[in-house]
């Protein structure tokens, strides 16, 4: 019935027939989440980055309706280069993709989703989306978290950003008893930096350990995500001065503008990379490519228990 949908790209296949470790990775990143052409640029080097960790990467999206698992090089520079125009798709938009036959690029929702049909355990990516500020107000939650709580997925992440809330996300994750686990942090990294004052649930040390505990976890029937957070490596974490500046300043303009639902999220991150220079950007670059690593990293072990 799958297949009526869904075109898993054949490396990728092959992979997962023969139990070898699949790495799958969003496509929101690409089209609203970096300036192209480091948009473009990242989301190729983030797939070598995988292959030379001995993992094969499955970049995700919806190409002319068809949920792909596995894109080719010309479908990720077509994703970067229209940016914005590809719209953004998590789990709400995925079927008007498909029955209007358009491109969507999918958020961490919508691409754990697809990484599941497919059969995929490990998903890397730059940062979660989350409870945002001011969401007692607004009710804006990201959809990822309730993706997290019913979606069997491992998503290795930088954090979130503080244009949330961390202490509300953790909230809600604990809510859907979706565990965070550090990877040789006790503490939730805020993306930009390799510390925020919430803790995580477990702090694991080596990838092995991660991927005994996803196994126990699903072996057991219990549903849902994982989230893995990754700090970025300390000689491109930012100071946390100059980004909380910009974070105010974007969530200043963000409010004054009235930018809400899902435009919220593109539009903070596109500000603060603007406000911050290239200094963001480049952080951020590096902080995906760490998590790669650690994706594949986990995506090996799983497929060795
Ligand atoms: N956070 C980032 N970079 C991103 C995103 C979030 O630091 O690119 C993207 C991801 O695709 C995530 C989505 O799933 O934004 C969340 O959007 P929203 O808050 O509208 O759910
Ligand atoms: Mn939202």
């Amino acid at each position: 019935m799958l297949e009526k949908y869904l075109d898993i790209q054949p490396e990728v296949a092959t992979a997962l027939a023969a139990h070898q470790p699949v790495v799958a990775l969003e496509s929101t990143i690409i089209s609203h989440g970096m300036p192209y052409p480091r948009n473009v640029e990242t989301a190729l080097m983030v797939e070598k980055t995988i292959r030379e960790a001995g993992a094969v990467p499955a970049t995700i999206a919806i190409i002319e309706g068809r949920l792909k698992v596995g894109l080719s090089q010309a479908q990720i520079e077509y994703l970067g280069k229209a940016g914005t125009e590809v719209t953004k798709v998590s789990r709400r938009d995925i079927p008007f993709m498909v029955a209007g036959q358009q491109d969507g690029a999918t958020t961490v929702a919508a691409t754990m989703i697809l990484a599941q049909m497919a059969g995929i355990k490990v998903f890397a990516t730059g940062g979660i989306g989350g409870v945002h500020r001011g969401a007692q107000e607004t009710f804006d939650i990201s959809a990822d978290l309730q993706e997290l709580a019913n979606t069997n997925v491992a998503v290795v992440c930088a954090g979130a950003k503080s244009i949330l809330d961390l202490g509300l996300t953790r909230e809600y994750l604990e809510t859907q008893g979706v565990p965070v686990v550090g990877y040789q942090t006790d503490s939730l990294p805020a993306f930009y930096t390799r510390e925020s004052e919430q803790s995580v649930d477990y702090r694991l040390d080596s990838a092995e350990a991660i991927a005994a505990a996803l196994k126990a976890k699903w072996e057991m029937g219990l549903q849902g995500g994982v989230v893995v957070a990754n700090p970025i490596p300390q000689q491109y974490a930012m100071p946390v001065e100059t980004i909380n500046a910009a974070i105010e300043q974007a969530l200043d303009e963000a409010n004054e503008q009235g930018i809400v639902g899902k435009a919220s999220t593109p539009f903070l991150l596109a500000r603060v990379c603007e406000l911050t220079g290239g200094n963001s950007l480049d952080a951020n670059i590096q902080l995906v490519l760490n998590n790669a690593r650690l994706g594949a990293a986990i995506a090996q072990a799983y497929s060795q228990i």
